[in-house]
């Protein structure tokens, strides 16, 4: 695909960094289930924990064409690491560089970039997952602070991130316009993180709940006015979309990359299999979906740069990307065979079980189809 040089350049930094520090951790931290804390500091020394915050902020931006090729590069080998620094840096920085105060930026981004520490994003909870306007945690203002209570779960990098930015009732009206945003800190009595979850895939990285049992937050948490959070969250998720849809391309790549390896590399009857029509017409399928999710993540990329609306492709981007990404990684397994089963120098196996994320998390597959249905909808109105 037709990039700019500056972005060409960039996938090859990213693409050497991801092949030299990330691809040797991954088998062993999708075994072992363990956080690849190691990581973290080099991946901030390459400016990617500040992708999306100007540098006043500590941050390394980049246009969202290139933080998406990051996302892809790192999924490409890692997909826990590939998500860890997609929920920091588009659910974690964002909402905060972009609804916070200057001094909530100079607290909380400073930290989250050149500081090396990782931001949460708490909007799920156990009775408002799809239906994010269901919230029940509460936000009660006692003289000089909040008192927050609630649970948020599946929550990425929960035990690790040294804040989160979290939504919470301020008011009893009904629908969404009495959810407010706070940023509160993992230190902060009453704050808990819960066992990490066992996991089918993205197994390296942390996801966990949150209990907050009073917790005593500064007025000047809060960001932005109340009744703003949930619209906060939702212009925060379209951009979180393009992220996942990066990750499925990335995971989806690499799972096709296996399979062109495999089939050039092993033979039957005395030719190698990629000289059957049966592999061959697998993999021109494989590269053609995988070609045609790029367009569509870059796109959306673009939009969002440009600064015009992009929630249809966003979600577009992710519903497409994140179904290829289980597509492509199906169709690899079963070109690798029993090998691809059994064998971890050949990862599809772990590719396809970290790929079904991508069509839940950040929206279901079936909520994107809400968002773009509604987007044609409202269109010839
Ligand atoms: N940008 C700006 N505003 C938005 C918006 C967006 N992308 N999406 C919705 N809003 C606004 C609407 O315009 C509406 O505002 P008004 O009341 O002023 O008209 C308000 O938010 C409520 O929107 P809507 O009526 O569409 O809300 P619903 O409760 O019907 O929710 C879905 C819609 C299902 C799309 C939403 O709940 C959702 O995205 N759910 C999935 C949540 C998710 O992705 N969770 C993953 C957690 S992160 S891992």
């Amino acid at each position: 695909m037709l990039l700019e040089n500056k972005q060409n350049e960039f996938r090859e930094k990213i693409k050497a960094f991801a092949d030299s520090k990330i691809a040797p951790l991954a088998v062993e931290i999708d075994r072992e289930q363990r956080f690849p804390i190691e990581s973290i500091k080099p991946m901030a020394e390459m400016g990617l924990l500040g992708m999306v915050v100007s540098e006043e902020y500590g941050g390394s931006p980049v246009d969202t064409v290139c933080y998406s090729i990051a996302v892809e590069e790192l999924s490409r080998v890692c997909g826990s690491t590939g998500i860890t620094i997609a929920a920091h840096n588009s659910l974690g920085c964002f909402p905060i560089y972009k609804f916070g105060t200057d001094e909530q930026k100079k607290t909380y981004l400073t930290r989250g970039t050149s500081g090396g520490e990782l931001l949460a994003f708490g909007l799920t909870e156990p009775d408002a997952g799809s239906d994010a306007g269901a919230t029940k945690s509460t936000a009660v203002k006692k003289d000089d602070h909040w008192l927050i209570n609630g649970t948020k779960c599946f929550i990425t990098s929960a035990s690790h991130a040294f804040a989160s930015i979290v939504t919470a009732k301020t008011s009893n009206e009904p629908g969404v316009k009495g959810i407010s945003s706070f940023i509160l800190e993992r230190g902060w009595d009453g704050y808990d993180v819960g066992k990490k979850e066992d996991k089918m895939g993205l197994r390296g990285s942390d996801t966990a709940f949150l209990h907050f049992t009073d917790v005593k937050t500064p007025l000047g948490n809060q960001m932005g006015e109340s009744g703003e959070g949930f619209k906060q969250f939702m212009v925060t998720l379209d951009g979180g979309r393009i992220s996942i849809a990066a990750m499925a391309l990335g995971l989806a790549q690499g799972a096709l990359d296996c399979a062109l390896k495999f089939a050039a590399q092993t033979s039957r009857n005395g030719k190698p299999i990629g000289s059957t029509q049966e592999i061959q017409w697998k993999l021109a399928d494989m590269a053609t979906e995988i070609e045609a999710a790029r367009h569509l993540v870059y796109g959306a990329s673009r939009m969002k740069d440009a600064g015009v609306k992009f929630s249809r492709e966003s979600a577009m981007a992710k519903l497409y990307a994140s179904e290829v990404g289980s597509r492509v990684s199906f169709q690899a397994l079963q070109i690798l065979g029993e090998v691809g089963i059994l064998d971890n120098n050949y990862p599809v196996e772990r590719l396809h079980r970290d790929v079904k994320l991508c069509e839940i998390g950040e929206g279901t597959s079936e909520v994107q189809r809400i968002v773009i249905a509604r987007d044609l909808i409202n269109s010839v109105k």
